[in-house]
C-alpha cells in the first residue's frame, strides 16, 4: 500500500459538499482507505487575485493504484464534479482541484504527472492544511512543520466542522 497525500481545492458551488463526495469518489474507485482528512480552511485566492476566496483541505488515503492510475481517478472525480478544463484559464475559478502532494517517496517528471507537487512548498493554501495531517512528512528534504512556519499564511481561516 502506498500512503498518497492529495490536496483538494475549488471555489465555484458548494465546495465543502463537493470536497466531502469527492473524498468517497475517490476512497471507492481506487479502493483506497481514508487515513486522515484535515480541515477544510478558507483562503485568499493566489496567481489570479481576481476571483472569489477558495476552500482547501488535504488527505492522506493508502492505495494500492499505481501513480498515474490514481491520476486518472482523480481526473475522473475532477470531471464528474463539473470542472471543465479546457473552458478554465490558468490558476482561476473551478469546483474542484484534485492535486496529488506526494506518493511515497516517489519522485517522477513525466510530461502529465510530477511527483511531489512542484509547487508545493510555495503555497500556504496547501501547506497549512497539509501540517495539521503530516506535519512531520518529509517530501523533497523539506519536512512540512518547517516550511510552513517560514510561509505568509495571511487571510487563511479554518472553517468550523460542518458536523
Ligand atoms: N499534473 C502534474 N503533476 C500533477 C500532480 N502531482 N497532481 C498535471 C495532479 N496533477 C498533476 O492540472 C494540469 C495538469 O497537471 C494535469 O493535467 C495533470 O496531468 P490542472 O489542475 O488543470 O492545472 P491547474 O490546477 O490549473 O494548474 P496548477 O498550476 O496545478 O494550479 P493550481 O495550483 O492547481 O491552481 N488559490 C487558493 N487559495 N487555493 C487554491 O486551491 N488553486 C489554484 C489553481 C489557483 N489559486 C488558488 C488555488
Ligand atoms: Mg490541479
Amino acid at each position: 500500500m502506498a500512503s498518497v497525500l492529495i490536496a483538494l481545492g475549488g471555489n465555484v458551488g458548494d465546495v465543502r459538499a463537493t470536497f466531502a463526495k469527492a473524498i468517497a469518489q475517490i476512497c471507492g474507485m481506487a479502493q483506497a482507505a481514508l487515513i486522515a482528512r484535515s480541515a477544510d480552511y478558507a483562503t485568499p485566492p493566489w496567481g489570479d487575485e481576481e476571483q472569489d476566496p477558495f476552500i482547501n483541505s488535504c488527505v492522506e488515503i493508502e492505495t494500492d493504484l499505481d501513480p498515474h492510475a490514481l491520476l486518472f481517478v482523480l481526473q475522473k472525480v475532477e470531471q464528474k464534479f463539473g470542472r471543465t478544463r479546457d473552458k478554465e484559464r490558468r490558476w482561476g475559478p473551478r469546483t474542484i482541484d484534485l492535486d496529488m502532494i506526494a506518493y511515497d517517496d516517489i519522485s517522477l517528471q513525466k510530461p502529465d504527472l510530477t511527483l511531489p507537487h512542484p509547487r508545493l512548498f510555495e503555497r500556504a493554501f496547501v501547506l497549512v492544511p497539509l501540517a495539521e495531517i503530516a506535519p512531520d512528512r518529509v517530501i523533497s528534504g523539506i519536512r512540512v512543520r518547517d516550511r510552513l512556519s517560514s510561509v505568509s499564511t495571511q487571510g487563511i481561516e479554518r472553517l468550523p466542522d460542518t458536523g
